[in-house]
């Protein structure tokens, strides 16, 4: 709040002196804060409005964003983040694609003096201090709630046992480890409920689709439960239900996580049951954070959002309030 104040101070003076001719900058002037972001890339509805979400909250706050699309490729990241370290931004902030070989390159973010803030998801790093905070969900815990819902249907479901099939997110990555941990951790001990296949579909529509196929080929009418990571993969993978000529949300309960508009369509029309909620908008809480940052005021080491779980019967009422 106070740095957009400032902001707009600095901008207003920075234009009062414009007007009246002088080249000088006033001391006490602020210069905007320049933060330089690198995006893991546009795989899903959720990614697009994370993407929107920190764009706009940028501009409200007047900060001038460099903004870089890595394709999902670890190797883009780094190279953005070594540019950004050239181009001496004031803050870095990325959202890591995977979890693992971070540490060099934020040694040398460290040594340039650059404060790192990750988005969305995590890093295994030997040495915490290598980034000031973590802005993001709990994915471990989105697992848990997808295993909730289903341990609360099987007990109702007269089958002796349910088959599951699971699509899991991009390899090595921080959402695809928890959320099939935390899932894990609910389901395991039940007799009911056995993961029958896992495979990843890399957080996508076109490989939650491909993979799908490959399950029906193999299991064909013995899966009874579609566990997805995320929103996309799981409306993929309704097509190709659709395409083996079976119902997708009936012959197959299907679980996703995300929340996003697409899933909430899916579930209105039937095919979707239930959707646990992971909100994309970390934008204002980014942009806050770098501000608190920059200021050289402390901030939490982990900063959680809060989120729900939307099962097909409220789908509808809650449709006009979503907001991605
Ligand atoms: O669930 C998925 C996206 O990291 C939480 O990445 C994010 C995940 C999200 O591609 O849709």
């Amino acid at each position: 709040m106070n740095f957009t104040r400032r902001t707009i101070l600095g901008a207003a003076l920075a234009a009062c002196v414009t007007t009246i001719g002088t080249m000088a900058t006033p001391a006490f002037a602020q210069k905007p804060l320049v933060i330089g972001f690198s995006q893991v890339g546009a795989e899903s509805e959720w990614r697009t409005a994370n993407t929107a979400s920190i764009k706009d909250a940028a501009k409200k706050a007047g900060v001038t964003l460099k903004f870089a699309d890595a394709q999902q490729r670890q190797e883009n990241q780094v190279k953005a983040i070594r540019s950004f370290i050239a181009q001496r931004v004031d803050i870095i902030a990325f959202s890591p694609v995977v979890e693992s070989g971070w540490d060099t390159v934020l040694r040398e973010a460290k040594a340039a003096r650059i404060p790192v803030i990750l988005t969305d998801r995590s890093v295994n790093v030997s040495d915490p201090s290598l980034y000031v905070t973590l802005i993001g969900s709990d994915f471990v815990e989105e697992g848990r709630k997808a295993g909730r819902w289903l341990a609360d249907y099987a007990k109702k479901s007269p089958a002796a046992t349910l088959n599951i099939v699971e699509l899991q997110g991009t390899v090595g990555s921080a959402p695809a480890i928890d959320r099939k941990a935390g899932f894990e951790e609910i389901i395991k001990g039940n007799p009911k409920l056995k993961v029958i296949r896992t495979q990843t579909g890399d957080f996508t529509r076109a490989k939650g689709k491909e993979v799908m196929e490959a399950f029906l080929k193999a299991q064909g009418k013995n899966i009874n439960v579609l566990y997805a990571h995320n929103d996309d993969m799981a409306i993929g993978a309704i097509q190709a239900i659709e395409e083996a000529g079976l119902k997708p949300g009936k012959d197959i309960i299907i679980i996703s996580i995300d929340g996003v508009k697409g899933a909430f369509e899916a579930m209105i029309a039937g095919k979707l049951n239930v959707t646990v909620e992971c909100s994309p908008l970390l934008g204002p809480q980014l942009m806050e954070a770098a501000a608190a940052v920059k200021a050289g005021k402390p901030v939490p080491k982990r900063i959680v959002v809060n989120e729900g779980v939307f099962p097909a019967e409220v789908a509808a009422k809650e449709f006009p309030n979503r907001k991605y």
